[in-house]
């Protein structure tokens, strides 16, 4: 027997914590925490332990599986799978063109970078239209935001954690998160240092949350921020408390914006937000007055009416009270490779370069909304959606009106999957292909060092053989290319690259045509990147052979560099732009939203420490207990509504009904219902379909009007809801 401690990382969310895997004969026997790790120093969190579940699970798809006519599932070979899907596209392309095709990628492909650079590279090799992703559920809002203020799509602040005296929180849970646009392992601990140095961490949430209960709690109703942010920008203007010098410096457009928002007044907006007006301005004034400040905002800003409004006053307020791009404040961290850079001087992938053929939604980072996905499937005409992909991503599941989405993918002429499992999407697939897991794959997170206020990169060679049959996506997603006639890198971004290829194919025997790999292309990006070792030319810089010497990880500063944003900045004249004229419109027509009575509550998202969106219900140590899908209701909204602690009650808004338990909790602000996704399974995972719960996206709309029209939001926040017990 040959036992085996491999240093890895955690790549279910954004700290990516290190792991250290024990493996018995080629077997996964455990995983835990790395304590060599920079920065999470022997600490990670129950799901990442229970990985090892994942990974050896007996109701995972190992093999390709083909659905037979009585809807069943048969195994197949790779190749008799492959040759099919590449028969009956090549007939789709022949009637309908390459515009019939279609991609829905999901939240776990940003933690494949083969995974992301494969499907990239096919998109562009293919002129595929139809691509959608976890983005518009969770953070295309803030890429707009950051075109519109900065001209760069991918240049999101961070909060200076370490450096911080005040962190405005807006939205975001990262007590059980553990952070999300920010790469940050033991975020708990960064946060409770902020208040252990003297500083204040405020969070704004209609739920007090694990994370508010350690802090100071800001009960805003739901979907109100833009309220609330533009009365934090009224006071701070009204009361001259605006750094005039960096403004001057710094930004265009400061009077339009302080025109706008001159009529949000915390009294006029007092009605919205439910917040007293007295404690609005004290909270302008604290956060205007103290040495440095954050703000930050998560997914509780990104889902509702106004997301990109939001997510464009969240960096507004930083910038009028001079903490952008100022240590201690939101500031700007430095890419692994220089994707912003390359992507801005060709102009592969942006913002509003198509417009979706439904809704006609601007794309954002070559992506239209996933709401739009079910009738783009059924509206007949030219450049209809026919033959679907889906990787890493579960969209019945994820994507408002699951029910519609999972009835037209009954009309396609084509679904393929690759995933893990048999989900609540696949399950009607023609085929599930069986994907690695990220055990089974090498890796480097390419776009989380920006995001982490320790520089920081680690990278990784897979720790198992892949099990079964299973394939990293990038050789499927090439394997499909090719049989379409497509070659993703040697047409598109390898071109773009030119240089670099050239140097390339002199190392390369015989020259000509290079089909590089993920791998290839990988270290030639980090080693001409801003970190890179340029080969060799910059002694101590980065490439993937020194990264492999390194296998806990490598901090690559202390931390983020401030004073850079005329290098971030794109607009002509290097100012950030405060007063674009969509943001101008829509804070002009701002108007409350009227209460129905018939739906007088509202429910919002939450997550849950054991749960992982919608994928790890089938891991029994995490289900142990007694967990179960419940609604959080204040008591006073539980009474009016006749229902009990416990009770299982009836959830209904305009456009679906579902049924889970209620819980009753002081937590909740009133009128705010929290209900977590991702539960309410039918799929091949028996764990999991067996934990109950309901899909709460059965709730949401897909109307077109319902979509967030700058970047095509689905609305999943502050959703009018009504509660009626059952018997
Ligand atoms: N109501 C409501 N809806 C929401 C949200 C919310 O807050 N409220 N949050 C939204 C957010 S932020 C997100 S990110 C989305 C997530 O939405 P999706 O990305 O669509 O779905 P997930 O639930 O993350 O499912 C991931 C799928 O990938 C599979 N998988 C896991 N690892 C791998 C891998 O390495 N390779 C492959 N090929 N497959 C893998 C899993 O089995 C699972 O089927 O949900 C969104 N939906
Ligand atoms: N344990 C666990 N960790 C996860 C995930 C998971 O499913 N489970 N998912 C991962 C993913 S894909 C992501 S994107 C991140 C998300 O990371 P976070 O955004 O930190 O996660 P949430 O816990 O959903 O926090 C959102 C908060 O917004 C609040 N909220 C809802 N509506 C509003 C509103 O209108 N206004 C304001 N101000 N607040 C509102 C909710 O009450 C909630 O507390 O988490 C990641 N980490
Ligand atoms: S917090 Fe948990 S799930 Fe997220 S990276 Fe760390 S160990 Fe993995
Ligand atoms: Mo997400």
């Amino acid at each position: 027997m040959t036992t085996r401690e491999v240093p890895t990382y955690c790549r279910i969310c954004e700290p990516l914590c290190g792991l250290i895997a024990t493996v018995e004969d080629g077997k996964l026997i455990r995983l835990r925490a790395d304590k060599e790790h920079p920065l999470s120093r022997g600490n990670a969190c129950p799901k990442g332990i229970a990985f090892t579940e994942i990974q050896n699970d007996p109701d995972r798809v190992l093999y390709p599986l083909r659905r037979t006519p009585d809807g069943e599932f048969e195994r197949v070979s790779w190749d008799e799978a492959l040759r099919d899907i590449g028969a009956r596209l090549g007939a789709i392309i022949d009637a309908h063109g390459r515009e019939s095709l279609g991609w829905y990628f999901g939240n776990p492909s940003s933690f494949s970078y083969s995974h992301t650079l494969w499907l990239v590279g096919f998109q562009l090799a293919a002129g595929i239209r139809h691509m959608y992703s976890a983005g518009s559920q969770d953070i295309n809002n803030r890429f707009v935001a950051s075109q519109l203020l900065y001209g760069s799509m991918t240049s999101v602040p961070v909060p200076d954690l370490d450096r911080t005296d005040f962190l405005l929180m807006i939205g975001a849970n990262p007590v059980v998160s553990h952070g999300s646009a920010v790469s940050v392992p033991r975020v708990r601990e960064k946060l409770t240092a902020i208040t252990k140095r003297g500083g204040r961490v405020v969070v704004v949430d209609p739920r007090r949350t694990e994370t508010a209960q350690l802090f100071e709690h800001v009960g805003v109703r739901p979907d109100a921020d833009a309220w609330l942010l533009a009365a934090l920008l009224q006071v701070i203007f009204e009361e001259g408390l605006d750094d005039a010098n960096a403004l001057r410096r710094q930004a265009s457009g400061i009077r339009e914006l302080r025109d706008a928002v001159r009529r949000f007044t915390p009294e006029a907006t007092a009605a919205v937000t439910g917040l007293e007006a007295d404690r609005v301005r004290a909270l302008a004034r604290d956060l205007a007055g103290a040495r440095s400040a954050a703000v930050y905002g998560r997914t509780g800003t990104c889902l509702g009416r106004h997301a990109t409004l939001v997510a464009f006053l969240i960096d507004a307020l930083a910038l009028v009270t001079g903490n952008l791009d100022a240590p201690g404040g939101s500031v700007f961290g430095k890419e692994l490779v220089a994707v912003s850079q390359l992507n801005a001087r060709l102009g592969l992938i942006g913002y509003g370069k198509n417009r979706s053929r439904v809704g006609g939604f601007p794309d954002v980072l070559g992506t239209f909304p996933a709401a739009v996905m079910a009738k783009e499937i059924t509206t007949p005409g030219p450049g209809q959606l026919r033959a679907l992909f889906t990787s890493a991503g579960n969209p019945v599941s994820s994507v408002p009106n699951g029910r519609e989405l999972s009835d037209a993918m009954r009309q396609l002429d084509l679904l393929v999957s690759i995933d893990l499992y048999v989900t609540e999407t696949n399950r009607a697939a023609d085929y599930i292909l069986p994907a690695t897991t990220f055990l089974e794959r090498d890796d480097i997170p390419l776009p989380f060092t920006a995001l982490s206020p320790t520089p920081y990169t680690q990278y990784t060679e897979r720790v198992l053989e892949p099990a079964g049959e299973a394939r990293e996506e990038w050789r499927i997603i090439d394997d499909i290319a090719t049989r379409i006639g497509v070659q993703p890198f040697v047409i598109g971004p390898a071109r773009a690259a030119g240089r670099v290829l050239s140097a390339l194919r002199r190392r390369v025997p015989g020259g000509g045509s290079v089909r590089p790999t993920p791998r290839l292309i990988v270290d030639l990006a980090l080693r001409t990147g801003p970190y890179g070792d340029r080969f060799g030319l910059r002694p101590g810089g980065i490439s993937l052979k020194m990264l492999r010497r390194h296998p806990h990880g490598v901090v690559l500063a202390d931390g983020i560099t401030t004073g850079v944003l005329r290098e971030i900045v794109q607009h002509r004249g290097g100012r950030v732009q405060a007063a674009p004229a969509e943001i101008i419109a829509e804070l002009r027509d701002l108007t409350a939203p009227i209460v129905d009575p018939e739906y007088p509550l509202r429910v919002i998202g939450m997550r849950e420490l054991k749960s992982h969106n919608s994928w790890m219900h089938n891991v029994e140590p995490l289900m142990r207990g007694d967990r179960e899908h419940a609604a959080r209701i204040n008591p006073k909204d539980a009474a009016q509504s006749g229902i009990s602690d416990g009770d299982r009650c009836r959830v209904t808004s305009r456009h679906g009904v579902i049924e889970v338990v209620a819980r009753l909790t002081e937590d909740m602000t009133e009128g705010a219902v929290a209900i977590p996704h991702g539960w309410g399974h039918r799929g091949g995972w028996q764990r999991a379909n067996a934990a109950g719960g309901a899909n709460v996206n059965d709730l949401m709309s897909s109307d077109l009007a319902d979509v967030e029209p700058l970047a095509g939001m689905s609305n999943l926040n502050g959703v009018p809801i009504r509660l009626d017990p059952l018997p």
